[in-house]
């Protein structure tokens, strides 16, 4: 039997949240490692041959080739049934699209200038700005539930969380969010959680 196949790096919140979802539904996978150092012409041919846009991550299943984290946590809710916020497809979208332009975007890149681009400060300061309203945005969430669409964890809050891990090498101290902060426990104590370096570490993967 073919396993699926995800293929990842260790930096990538993106690829972290397909893997994660992964896991918490029990899906059986090769995580194939892709070192983003190199050009994108210059990186794992059977990476190169399948990649729509280049980037990480890319699944691929019995259904085709799916790039984009958000695309690809829908389709394994699709086919699993399973962490679609209490079968509310439509709001877990909604999620899924406001990550994908607000916190998948704004700490994302604020990490990325910090840590690895050495962006111009005012880059840096308007992407700070922007995650600083979109933690604004989110705490608002929890004075209400524990999780975005209820009382389980669904890929909305997989999503949404996913880079906020990360946080510290953005520069954001999360404990002036303590709502944010509590969610981001109760998540990380699910039962098959695991922190972004411990599941996208290359050791973890078939092959590099
Ligand atoms: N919108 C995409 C973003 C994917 C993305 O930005 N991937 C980064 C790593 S997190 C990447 O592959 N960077 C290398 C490159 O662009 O060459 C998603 O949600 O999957």
């Amino acid at each position: 039997m073919t396993l699926p196949v995800l293929y990842g790096n260790r930096e990538s919140g993106h690829s972290y949240k397909v893997r994660q979802t992964l896991v918490l539904l029990d899906v059986a996978h090769e995580y194939r490692y892709v070192d983003l150092l190199p050009p994108r012409a210059e990186r794992r041919a059977d990476f190169v041959a399948v990649s729509p846009y280049g980037e990480v991550p890319v699944f691929i299943d019995e259904d085709g080739v799916l790039a984009q984290s958000n695309a690809i946590l829908l389709h394994l809710v699709r086919r699993s049934g399973r962490l679609g916020g209490g079968d509310d497809l439509e709001r877990t979208t909604q999620w899924l699209f406001w990550e994908a332009n607000r916190i998948g975007f704004s700490l994302s890149n604020l990490r990325f200038a910090l840590r690895f681009a050495k962006e111009d400060p005012g880059v840096v300061a308007m992407l700070r700005r922007r995650t600083e309203a979109d933690l604004d945005r989110l705490a608002s969430e929890f004075d209400r539930r524990p999780y975005l669409l209820g009382e389980a964890p669904g890929v909305a809050d997989i999503s949404c969380a996913g880079y906020l891990f990360f946080a510290d090498q953005a520069g954001i101290d999360l404990r002036r969010w303590p709502s944010v902060g509590g969610w981001l426990d109760r998540l990380a104590a699910t039962p098959g959680w695991a922190h972004p370096y411990e599941l996208m570490d290359s050791k973890s993967a078939t092959s590099r």
